[in-house]
């Protein structure tokens, strides 16, 4: 049995779900092949799943097809879904400790986390989109000439998800809540190394009321079952969250299939800019945040962090005298800020990077190092001397590595931000409101934090500019992905014919 660190101790999830999860039964899959999903803390294997593929596809697609030509759900009225969603939110509230505790297992992720805000989180992405079901509709149009006309705003069809895994609850629950509140059915396809929880979500679906066919899951590997859902000839639309290079395949799997609409939610390297008349102690707490939070594995991480020259020293001194106190170590242990990179391939790409930093003549200050005897643990790491070709400024890392920009002027902070492909967030720290407001306007990135970072809000809308992709995720945006607009015209004083 384990125990924490307060000596109490440690509860394992049951792993019960572990099939695809197809037209409302969970299945083997037609190969009857499966694959090992491993736990973080210590490279073992958690259970095995189903790995299904082209073939699995081709089933899911064509369950939800039907659901969508012949079911009742893009049928009923907006409310009843409504109704629906309110009743799953529900029931992942009833069930909070069991789906943190599996995110915590596949993905190394904080239990606190999961407890507190990832799954509650979902639960309130449901609520949030149940409340805009009844609400979606047109606009009547005054149209020249004598007609009229008005949009309808009609479901777009059968959707394929495609998620990752470093917030496997909340990417699921981002795209299937907005996507079920519009009408469709779908397919998500979870990542390889977190597959779990999706399976769980399938069955408090069931347990909801959501009807056999409208939402089916199907576990295994990018390029098998991803790349089959995005290629396939019957899928409407494909929504994806992940890396800028499997986003490409997607659009020319779409390009290269029937066309479908694609949004992609991809790479970041986000800049946090400081300026000298920032709190310093404020200033470095909220770098260290954008950076450490959930081991760096988030898409908006603040991993530039540029600070004035003015301030720059005493900020160096401070960020790598919090690192001090950042306690890396198990997940489940609420002492813990820190637990492990999702897999074995995640954290040796992290160390290879830390050693290119290295040798591209950055100085590390501190950490560098995988920690502990077992697991995927790597020290929060701190670089100076970054300089912004080097690498470690260009490419996502998507570990815990901060590394530090040293600039002079407000144009040069300017240029130096938008100096990389990527546009998804970006940080500013000032108590001018002159240079915030000028800053906020010049970054070429999705959603911009002023003396904040992470203020996420079902409300607000969230994705990005450049190669970080398009579409929107959260707010009544993300409705836009799932909705067709149909125009509807009609003479005003009878045909002309
Ligand atoms: O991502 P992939 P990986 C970035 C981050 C990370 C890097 C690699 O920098 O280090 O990507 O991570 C599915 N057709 N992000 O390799 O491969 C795959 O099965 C269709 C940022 O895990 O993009 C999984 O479900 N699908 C990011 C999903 O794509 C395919 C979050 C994401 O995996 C596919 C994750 C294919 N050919 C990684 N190949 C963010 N924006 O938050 C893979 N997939």
């Amino acid at each position: 049995m384990a125990m924490n660190c307060n000596g109490s101790e440690i509860k394992m999830p049951e792993i019960k779900f572990t099939k695809l999860f197809i037209n409302g039964h969970f299945l083997d899959s037609v190969s009857g092949k499966t694959f090992e999903t491993r736990d973080p803390r210590t490279g073992d294997v958690i259970t095995r799943v189903a790995e299904g593929d082209k073939a699995d596809i081709d089933l899911a697609v064509n369950a939800a097809r039907q659901a969508f030509d012949n079911g009742p759900w893009p049928r009923m009225s907006g409310y009843q879904r409504g109704r629906i969603l309110m009743k799953l939110a529900d029931l992942i509230d009833q069930h909070i400790e069991e789906l943190a505790s599996i995110d915590s297992l596949d993905g190394g992720k904080l239990l606190s986390h999961g407890k507190f805000l990832d799954i509650p989180g979902c639960a309130n992405s449901l609520r949030y989109y149940a409340g805009a079901a009844d609400k979606i509709h047109g606009d009547t149009l005054k149209m020249s000439g004598e007609f009229q006309a008005y949009t309808l705003k009609e479901p777009v069809g059968v959707v394929g998800h495609i998620i990752p895994w470093n917030y496997p609850s909340s990417m699921f629950f981002c795209k299937v809540a907005p996507a079920l509140a519009a009408g469709c059915t779908m397919i998500v396809k979870p990542a390889e190394q977190t597959p779990l929880s999706a399976l769980y979500y399938c069955h408090l679906a069931k347990l909801a009321g959501i009807p056999d066919g409208v939402i089916n899951v199907v576990t295994g590997f990018g390029p098998t079952a991803g790349a089959a859902l995005a290629s396939h000839m019957d899928v409407d639309a494909v929504s994806f969250t992940g890396s800028t290079e499997v986003g490409r395949l997607i659009m020319e799997a779409a390009a290269k299939s029937n066309l479908k609409t694609v949004s992609l939610e991809l790479g970041g390297k986000s800049p946090v800019l400081i300026f000298d008349d920032a709190d310093v102690d404020m200033a470095v707490a909220l770098a260290h945040t954008s950076i450490f939070t959930n081991k760096g594995e988030i898409c908006v991480a603040g991993s530039r962090i540029y600070v004035q020259e003015g301030i720059y020293d005493e900020f160096v001194k401070k960020a790598v005298e919090k690192c001090k106190n950042w306690v890396v170590g198990d997940p489940f242990n609420p002492q813990v800020h820190q637990g492990p990179q999702v897999d074995k391939m995640q954290f040796e790409r992290v160390l290879k990077y830390i050693d290119i930093g290295k040798k591209e003549g950055a100085t590390l200050l501190t950490g560098g190092k995988p920690c502990g005897e077992k697991g995927y643990y790597i020290e929060p790491t701190i670089f100076t001397d970054v300089k912004d070709d080097m690498k470690i400024a260009q490419d996502e890392i998507f570990g815990p590595v901060m590394s530090l920009i040293k600039f002079k002027t407000i144009e040069e902070a300017i240029e130096k931000a938008n100096s990389t492909k990527y546009g998804l967030a970006a940080g500013i720290v000032t108590k001018d409101l002159n240079t915030a407001n000028r800053v906020s306007r010049s970054i070429r990135s999705g959603v911009i934090w002023i003396n904040c970072y992470f203020a996420f809000d079902q409300d607000c809308p969230y994705g990005g500019y450049k190669m970080s992709g398009f579409g929107r995720d959260l707010g009544l945006n993300a409705l836009d992905k799932y909705l067709q607009v149909k125009s509807v015209v009609t003479p005003i004083f009878g045909s002309p014919w």
